[in-house]
């Protein structure tokens, strides 16, 4: 039985992050165009309410539209990032009023709606939905925060400390495991139906790949040979420049970067961020080894041999504490390699939850049996190549927009989100 006011508290909890993400700056700044690639930072939060009255207001509930005339200016597949400061949007002060009216009318729904009235209400996932929606559109205007120039407006302590230096790679075993689920509640129509995957045996890097080993890459002449790259990795690599993760800049003989404003040398032992999936794939090359494909990520973050189950997450099936994982801009820096110890997998795979998004080498495509629930452009629309998934959530992601199911995907050129990897490479031998 899903909690009515566990539900009623996720939402809050989505909303009171996306107020402090959109009061941290002036109206001049929330209706700015940050970057090409993102939008205003004002369609975000109307966005965010616009969906929000679509399945809550409307659909769950059944009632009346609060603003029909708006549902196009909101339509991500409408306009893209790069147009929408020029649409006719809402102002800062409209959209507020906006999403408070509606959260209103979505409160009074879920007082009175049955939980086990229809497919979409069940277990509350349409509100779960919503809240993960809030949470994804949170995370994107963190990036945005991120893109933006000018004086700091966020702050955060900083993440713990390792307790032990993790590195070196764990050896998964060769063996069937369920990939996907059918069990959770709020898990969204990509991560389903449940199936059996066989994955030969590997090694999987214990942490993700750190700023000093991806300096030890840079250092090497790592973006200056072209046999590091895929050839659609070096093309992209040629035009764009690159020659860093996004936000680094020579500091002496060594590295800095700016984060939210400030600038500061970089850290060696926290996760590298900032890549995109054809940088993490020469780096892994380059350190002769390969990304993980998305079974063998999901079977190094759930599978647990003692039982041959596959876990929620991977320190168990309870939900994500602060001693778990580096989630939900309680930090704004991922966290050093070794600080989550409780967080570890089974066999003893570190941080696969939290601090930086993971790209994994498989395309974003639905699994056998899949069926779209309840929109296609939720997923759907996104399958057939184009997109690299990513895996397990960074230090924007909320704990309910994440969990050992969870597939996230993106171009493989992005590098705006909080982005990093880990290396794998086959055991053929064992
Ligand atoms: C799952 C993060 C790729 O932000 O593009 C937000 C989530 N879908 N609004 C995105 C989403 C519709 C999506 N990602
Ligand atoms: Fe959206």
């Amino acid at each position: 039985m899903t909690d009515k006011n566990k539900v009623a508290a996720e939402l809050e909890r989505a909303r009171q992050r996306t107020v402090l993400l959109t009061e941290a700056v002036d109206d001049a700044d929330l209706v700015r165009q940050h970057s090409p690639i993102m939008s205003p930072l004002v369609w975000d939060l109307a966005h965010v309410g616009n969906q929000e009255e679509l399945w809550l207001v409307r659909d769950v509930g059944g009632r009346e539209p609060v603003r029909r005339d708006i549902d196009e200016l909101y339509d991500a597949f409408k306009h893209s990032r790069r147009d929408r400061t020029a649409l006719p949007l809402l102002s800062p002060q409209e959209a507020r009023k906006y999403v408070g009216q509606v959260r209103d009318k979505a409160m009074d729904v879920l007082d009175r709606v049955r939980l086990d009235g229809s497919r979409l209400a069940a277990d509350g996932f349409a509100f779960g939905m919503i809240v993960q929606h809030e949470q994804q559109h949170d995370e994107t205007m963190l990036a945005t925060h991120q893109l933006r120039l000018g004086a700091p407006v966020l702050e955060a302590p900083a993440p713990p400390q390792a307790t032990s230096k993790i590195t070196g790679e764990v050896l998964v075993p060769a063996g069937s495991f369920t990939m996907g689920t059918d069990t959770e509640p709020w898990a969204l129509d990509n991560e389903r139906p449940a199936h059996a995957v066989h994955v030969d045996a590997f090694y999987i890097d214990a942490a993700p790949t750190t700023n000093g080993e991806y300096a030890d890459f840079i250092a090497a002449g790592g973006y200056d040979e072209p046999s590091w790259w895929s050839e659609r990795g070096w093309a992209h690599r040629q035009e764009a420049g690159l020659t860093a993760p996004q936000h680094w800049q020579r500091d002496g003989d060594g590295w800095a970067y700016t984060r939210f404003g400030r600038t500061q040398r970089i850290i060696d032992d926290e996760p590298v961020v900032h890549v995109c999936f054809f940088e993490a794939q020469a780096y892994a090359t380059w350190a002769g080894k390969r990304l993980p494909t998305e079974p063998e990520w999901e079977k190094a973050a759930r599978f647990d041999p003692a039982t041959g189950r596959s876990r929620r997450y991977p320190w168990g099936d309870e939900p994500p504490e602060t001693r778990h994982a580096n989630l939900g801009q309680r930090h704004l820096a991922p966290a050093p390699a070794g600080a989550y110890p409780e967080g570890a997998s089974p066999l003893g795979v570190h941080q696969l939850i939290g601090d930086v998004w993971e790209w994994v080498d498989s395309d974003f495509y639905g699994y056998p049996g899949f069926s779209m629930f309840p929109y296609e452009e939720y997923s759907q629309v996104f399958f057939g190549g184009d997109y690299k998934i990513l895996r397990g959530g960074s230090f924007g992601t909320d704990a309910a927009a994440v969990r050992g199911t969870f597939r996230n995907w993106d171009h493989p050129i992005r590098r705006q989100i909080f982005s990093g990897f880990r290396c794998a490479r086959d055991a053929a031998d064992v």
